[in-house]
């Protein structure tokens, strides 16, 4: 099932569980569709590039070994996961009701671009598991070198919702959290639902499940959640959305990023020593 005419130079491996296909790019190892009984649930937009020449607008972006913008290596905006072309390591279908693709990065690997700037080694192997109600992403980190090194680390998705007028998110009740368009802390979150009604760009701190609520329903839940620590809540609204360019128009509407990540506490990891996340998506 292919969505998008994809560039010939940026393969896509296709996942077929029953009724549910998933559709993931080497690029990146970028989740770009999970169509489950004929409804797409990620957002992609229609104006993103998926010809390796720019991030992901959708689907599931990693950020690593960075979240957020460029740091002190140079790094681009979240990193170089997102930009570099993975290998694929292989499909496995353990049972007619489940369906693995495997992915890994190293140094080698990264997009010619930013090599060198990050100074260390690493091994990241990323599993994709389609089964039929549900989707599990996996990332695992391992310092293969002789130094210790930190990074933080999101799965960024990007959920398709019909109308974000409608849509709540559960699970942040009680949580602290960064506002980065205030740019303040937030000792804890009241609402029980909380609501996007502008410009919506927060860090939770200590979540381990949430879920995204349109029209009174469970559109998206994310849980089972290990090794991360933190939700990121992301709606870039009207105008911040009309300046990026791979944002199609009125995109806002149809989207809201629940993402997982480890940011507030990053992970240190000695050599030899890994780190594994987990997401369950249903
Ligand atoms: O997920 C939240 C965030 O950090 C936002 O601040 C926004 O920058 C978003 O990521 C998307 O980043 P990108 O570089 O893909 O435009």
């Amino acid at each position: 099932v292919t969505r998008f005419a994809v560039d010939a130079n940026v393969d896509k491996v296709t996942l077929r569980v029953g009724n549910s296909f998933l559709d993931v790019l080497l690029f990146g190892a970028t989740v770009v569709s999970w169509i489950q009984d004929g409804k797409e649930r990620l957002f992609l937009s229609n104006k993103t590039v998926l010809d390796g020449s720019a991030p992901v607008r959708g689907g599931i972006p990693i950020a690593f070994p960075h979240f957020g913008p460029s740091d002190a290596f140079g790094l681009p905006m979240h990193g170089f996961a997102r930009i570099s072309r993975w290998t694929y390591l292989g499909t496995q279908s353990v049972n007619p009701s489940e369906a693995t693709v495997s992915f890994a990065l190293e140094p080698s690997g990264v997009a010619k671009e930013e090599q060198g700037k990050w100074p260390h080694e690493f091994k990241l192997i990323y599993t994709v598991t389609l089964m039929a109600e549900s989707l599990k992403t996996s990332l695992r980190v391992e310092n293969t070198g002789e130094s210790s090194f930190d990074f933080t680390t999101v799965l960024h998705n990007y959920f398709a919702v019909n109308n974000i007028d409608n849509v709540r998110v559960n699970g942040l009740e009680g949580k602290g959290y960064y506002d980065k368009v205030n740019k303040l802390k937030v000792p804890e979150e009241h609402n029980k639902l909380v609501s996007i009604v502008t410009e919506t760009d927060r860090i939770y701190y200590n979540v381990h499940s949430a879920s995204v609520i349109e029209g009174g329903n469970a559109s998206a839940i994310v849980s089972s959640i290990t090794g991360f620590d933190d939700v990121v809540g992301w709606n870039p609204w009207k105008e911040k959305s009309a300046t990026l360019k791979d944002f199609q128009e009125g995109g806002y509407k149809s989207m809201i990023c629940v993402e997982v990540g480890k940011i507030d506490d990053p992970v240190l990891l000695g050599p030899g020593q890994m780190w594994v996340g987990t997401q369950v998506i249903v």
